[in-house]
């Protein structure tokens, strides 16, 4: 079985509720959660004017296909007003990213496996790297935990339990 990682992320309205309503969307689907990260408040990356973010990681269980879970995603956030969002980087109700599907390597142009970011974005890999320590990346020798250990903690805070 692929051990498959997500990341939610949300930035306008009551955040919680909106991680909440995410994870339970996604289970709406058959879509079963193993492992869930704490919650983390972050700073934003990429574009830095705006409010900071939720964020926290998931480790799902499912047979659906990356591009099944895509549509899925897609259909959660707009259902969830992700249309209120602004631009790539911009604030957002709620965003489900898949990180990492197992080995699986997705290079589409609406779908990217690994995500494209998530290395160079610090907090995702020291969040992760919480429910996921010994995992490691397709193609990579090192696992999450050390990546993580060179991140420095600015910019996040544990927010929630
Ligand atoms: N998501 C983004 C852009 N910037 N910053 C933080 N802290 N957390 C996010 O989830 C995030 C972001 C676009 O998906
Ligand atoms: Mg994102
Ligand atoms: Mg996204």
């Amino acid at each position: 079985m692929k051990r498959i990682f997500l990341l939610l992320g949300t930035n306008l309205g009551d955040l919680k509720e909106n991680l909440e309503g995410a994870c339970k969307a996604i289970e709406s689907h058959g879509i079963k959660i193993l492992k869930r990260s704490r919650i983390y408040k972050t700073k934003p990356w990429g574009v830095s004017e705006q409010p900071d973010f939720l964020n926290q990681a998931l480790e799902v269980e499912t047979e659906l296909s990356a591009a099944e879970l895509l549509k899925i995603f897609k259909n959660i956030e707009t259902r969830m007003g992700r249309g209120e969002g602004r631009g790539r980087w911009g604030p957002r109700l709620i965003d489900i990213d898949i990180i990492f599907m197992g080995n699986l390597v997705v290079d589409q142009a609406d779908l990217k496996i690994p995500h494209r970011q998530f290395f160079k974005r610090g907090f995702a890999v020291k969040i992760l790297s919480e429910i996921a320590p010994d995992f490691r990346p397709p193609g990579s020798s090192k696992a999450l935990h050390e990546y993580a250990r060179g991140e420095s903690n600015e910019g996040i805070q544990i927010y929630c339990d």
